[in-house]
């Protein structure tokens, strides 16, 4: 046999870069089920069915394209467990000249992928993943001569690189960006689309028997699954939200609401991270709703900036500062993850909503990641690992060269402010502005009683109290510092004091 092309599963798109030049005839691709992927943290069960099943789907899918294909099972006989164990056992078997595998979506992945040619004494080819806009690489040289690393600059590069949104060298419509447009109140009248979710085949039931009795211990509910499991389905979802979603996207993107887990976004992040969907036809297909007028500027730019623009920025800034990155911790924070992240058992209804939508559907959207639970985090003080530990696992999307750039940096602001300008920090009076939540919780942004007063409130103040050397002098919390020093003396200290109390609650 000539190469052994190793397809991981979160690679599944035919195109790859490690099976461009495939010779059916003499190299054969290898796919593997590993009890350590699938254990490495303690997954959502349906981020390891929508992973298994797609991986199985792809397999035959190759198979029925006439190439040599060897899957492993989870439980087949004599697996090992591991990408290098598996490896060793095909090679040993197969006896290839080459092994050809595109790098891999983590760190730690790619560590072991670099003692592979010494382990195996084979030549290893490790092949860039083009299916992104920028190569790490690119990111490297646009990010080493700058001060400070902005998205905003980055994704403009990438609009002129990609074309998208461009009327030559000038921008669609004469902004880079249409974001003061897009954060509106979801009004009570607007109509939500019902969402596509997919039937289960064979394939996918009897991955689910297996992670019903495997996993049984592992978070969340299969209840609701219906990801797309394979390249049609995906391009049916895709279909499906340009037609029903996008036109509203932008301007109630920020919106939150009870019992309305998806609104108007694309739950595309499963699909489009494990390769089913590529972000370029995903902006294309979003770039043609604009030109057809189907859709706005602002939702359409707005969608595409997520895309081109955080999606590639994130895992730019990924490989630039790993594995240094993880180990920060900028803000000193110490406290242990609350139970409730698993349970949903808190009275704040908010923390409530967006576990019980994590729990039920491995999703929640942006604003309940960032605002909600990525903002009680960081409020509370939480361990960065053990908040980034929970995001890794609960999110059907969740890899980790974009799951830490977005917990550590954006959420929990952990690396001091290298990827995001200031602190998503906010009180309850925004989460009341942007969603339904407060309505019906037992506490209130607005109440006089200290009984009632929401919890973020206090949280918030003591925030920026306790972090005064670190924030102070930034421009961008200015307002924040002024509020908090007008503030009268005696109600800074019931909120110092109410918010010590909500802590060591916390603690016990
Ligand atoms: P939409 O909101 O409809 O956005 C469209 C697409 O844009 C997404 O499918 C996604 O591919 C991309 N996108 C949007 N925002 C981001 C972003 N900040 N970074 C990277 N891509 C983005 N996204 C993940 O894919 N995996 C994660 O593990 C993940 N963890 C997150 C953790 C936190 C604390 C935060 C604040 C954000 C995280 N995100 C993550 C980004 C974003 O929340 C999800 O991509 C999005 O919610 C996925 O749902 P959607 O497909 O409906 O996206
Ligand atoms: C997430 C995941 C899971 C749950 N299981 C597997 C698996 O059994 N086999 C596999 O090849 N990939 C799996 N994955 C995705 C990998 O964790 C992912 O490819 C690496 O983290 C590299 O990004
Ligand atoms: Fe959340 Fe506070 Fe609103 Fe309750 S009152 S839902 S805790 S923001």
């Amino acid at each position: 046999m000539s190469a052994l092309r190793l397809v991981l599963g979160d690679q599944l798109s035919r195109g790859l870069s490690s099976l461009r030049d495939i010779d059916p005839k003499n190299d054969h691709v290898l796919m593997v089920e590993v009890h350590d992927e699938t254990t490495y943290v303690k997954h959502h069960k349906q981020k390891i069915v929508l992973l298994l099943s797609a991986m199985r789907h792809f397999a035959e899918e190759l198979r029925q394209e006439g190439l040599s294909v060897t899957y492993i099972k989870l439980e087949d006989k004599g697996n090992t467990g591991s990408f290098t164990g598996e490896l060793a056992r095909a090679i040993k078997k197969l006896k290839p000249k080459k092994l050809v595998v595109t790098e891999p979506g983590e760190y730690r992945v790619r560590a072991m992928m670099d003692e592979w040619q010494t382990q195996f004494s084979l030549p290893v080819e490790i092949r860039d993943d083009d299916r992104f806009f920028a190569t790490p690489a690119e990111f490297k040289s646009w990010a080493e001569p700058r001060k400070e690393l902005r998205m905003e600059f980055f994704y403009r590069e990438m609009r002129k690189k990609s074309g998208l949104l461009m009327q030559g060298k000038e921008p669609e419509g004469g902004q880079w960006n249409y974001d003061s447009e897009n954060r509106k109140a979801l009004s009570s009248k607007e109509k939500i689309p019902t969402r596509l979710r997919f039937k289960h085949d064979d394939v996918t039931q009897e991955v689910m028997a297996l992670v019903e009795r495997r996993f049984a211990d592992h978070p969340g509910s299969l209840d609701n699954f219906g990801w797309p499991v394979t390249r049609k389905t995906a391009l049916k979802a895709l279909d499906h939200f340009i037609k029903d979603c996008l036109p509203r996207f932008g301007d109630v993107q920020d919106a939150m609401k009870g019992g309305e887990p998806f609104l108007f976004h694309a739950l595309l992040a499963p699909a489009l991270n494990c390769g089913l969907l590529l972000p370029l036809e995903v902006c294309r297909a979003a770039e043609r709703a604009y030109h057809q007028v189907h859709a706005p500027l602002n939702a359409v730019e707005g969608f595409i900036r997520q895309i081109l623009g955080w999606r590639e920025y994130v895992r730019g800034l990924y490989w630039h500062v790993m594995p240094e990155y993880s180990h920060s911790n900028a803000l000193e924070a110490t406290r242990p993850l609350p139970d409730f992240y698993w349970t949903g058992d808190t009275e704040m209804n908010c923390l409530r909503q967006c576990v019980k939508d994590t729990m039920d559907n491995a999703y929640a959207h942006h604003i309940q990641r960032l605002m909600v639970l990525g903002n009680f985090a960081l409020l509370a003080g939480i361990r960065p690992h053990e908040v980034e530990d929970w995001f890794l696992a609960v999110y059907a999307d969740a890899y980790e060269w974009v799951e830490l750039p977005n917990v550590h940096g954006m959420a929990l602001y952990a690396d001091g402010g290298l990827l995001a300008s200031k602190p998503y920090a906010a009180s309850g009076a925004y989460i009341d502005r942007m969603s339904d939540y407060c309505a019906s919780c037992r506490f209130s942004p607005k109440a006089k009683d200290p009984e009632q007063l929401c919890p973020f409130t206090p949280l918030y103040w003591a925030f920026l109290d306790r972090n005064r050397k670190r924030l102070s002098n930034n421009p961008r919390l200015f307002m924040p510092y002024r509020s908090l020093d007008s503030m009268a003396e005696g109600l800074r200290v019931r909120h110092l004091a109410a918010a010590d109390a909500i802590l060591a609650a916390l603690s016990s």
